[in-house]
């Protein structure tokens, strides 16, 4: 493989329905397209920083800078044996994961395509579905949030996550315990509490949550162990594992007992395979989380997923919950048995609709060997 050209794009998609966490409401999604081109086959892959600094340090911009000015330049016409070489050939760039990502798995569906297999059977990956769960965000209100919880249970999603925060946390799981009973639910934190919060998030061990998600902040994991230490219920680390060397020390100091994989996170879809094995070799299981992906990223998500210790539902939901239209045709949907199926065609196996991704674009940057 030896990628020729790469397009950058700054596109801007509405979303369906705001989404809130605990940093913040968003109505619209910005998101960096990379598309990589060698002799008529192209690659895509979608950068999955956010325009605003608040999930992670990276955003759009220092993306679209990361990748133009130091990316690029390494990867632009240099030969490639395989995909998995791609992450390591960045090694002297420091951080920007979602910008070393987004490029990364652009390479591993070009490769995918030229090969003329299916992205999930390039990975390793087994099976025709995956599980797929749902991730709802903070609401207006707690009939509105139950409103939520009963239109995505009739989907058929096969688990539940709700975002919380300080003062949108126990009595949410308890309304929803109340009105839905035992389904499988989880909350997710995204960093809102400190360890002095411990009795509190002590109240939501009696309502049998699969996990917490993050509970407290990112960089912290050795208060993470103290905090699971004195916890029923499992932490699950998202945030916190931005590398193999955190995953290392989140599971020797037990801090966690379950890791959501984001390939975007962590620098790409070999890393994300290097944290799945340290998991599976640990018995951790993991999960893959979302980071409301236009369809192109969804893929790449769930043809991820169709690795062997991703035994838990993933934040892998239809496209229709968040973009209408999606930018690719058909679109990810939802079976009633709360699955979606992989797709089989080359790559990533999907149609990106041209003239929906013009419609999005604000920004356009093409950059040649
Ligand atoms: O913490 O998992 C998260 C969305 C944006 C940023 C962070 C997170 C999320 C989600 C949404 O939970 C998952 C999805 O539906 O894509
Ligand atoms: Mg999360």
């Amino acid at each position: 493989m030896r990628i020729e050209r790469i397009e950058l794009r700054l596109l801007r998609l509405p979303l369906v329905r705001f989404f809130e966490t605990s940093f913040g409401r968003i109505d619209d999604r910005t998101f960096v397209l990379v598309t990589l081109h060698e002799d008529g086959a192209t690659g895509i892959g979608e950068c999955v920083a956010e325009a605003n600094p608040y999930y992670s340090a990276e955003t759009t911009r220092t993306a679209w800078h990361i990748i133009a000015d130091f990316i690029a330049p390494v990867v632009l016409g240099r030969a490639f044996a395989h995909p998995r070489e791609v992450y390591d050939a960045l090694g002297a760039i420091r951080g920007h994961n979602m910008a070393k990502a987004a490029v990364e798995m652009a390479a591993w569906d070009l490769f995918a395509v030229q090969q003329g297999l299916p992205l999930s059977a390039l990975l390793g990956g087994r099976g025709t579905s995956i599980e797929s769960g749902v991730s709802i965000g903070i609401q207006d209100s707690l009939e509105q949030l139950l409103e939520r919880v009963a239109v995505e249970r009739a989907a058929g999603y096969r688990r539940i996550k709700i975002k919380i925060k300080p003062g949108w946390d126990v009595a949410a799981v308890e309304r929803i315990r109340a009105r839905f009973g035992a389904i499988p639910l989880m909350v997710d934190a995204n960093a809102a509490y400190h360890l002095a919060d411990l009795p509190h998030l002590q109240c939501l061990d009696r309502f049998d949550l699969l996990m917490i998600e993050q509970p407290l902040d990112y960089d912290d994991v050795r208060d993470h162990a103290r905090l699971q230490a004195a916890l029923r219920t499992a932490i699950c680390l998202d945030e916190s594992i931005d590398s193999i060397p955190a995953a290392e020390e989140a599971i020797e100091l037990d801090a966690c007992r379950i890791i959501n994989i984001k390939p975007g996170r962590i620098g790409g879809h070999q890393q994300a395979m290097r944290l799945h094995d340290l998991a599976a070799r640990h018995r951790l299981p993991v999960w893959h989380g979302g980071m409301l992906e236009s369809g192109i990223g969804r893929a790449h998500n769930i043809h991820l997923s169709t690795l062997p210790n991703f035994t838990l539902p993933g934040d892998i939901a239809a496209s229709r919950r968040y973009f209408a239209p999606d930018l690719i045709d058909p679109e990810i949907e939802v079976s009633p048995d709360g699955t979606i199926a992989v797709p089989t065609g080359p790559g990533i196996g999907v149609n990106v609709v041209r003239e929906r991704v013009e419609a999005a674009t604000e920004d356009v940057l093409e950059l040649r060997h």
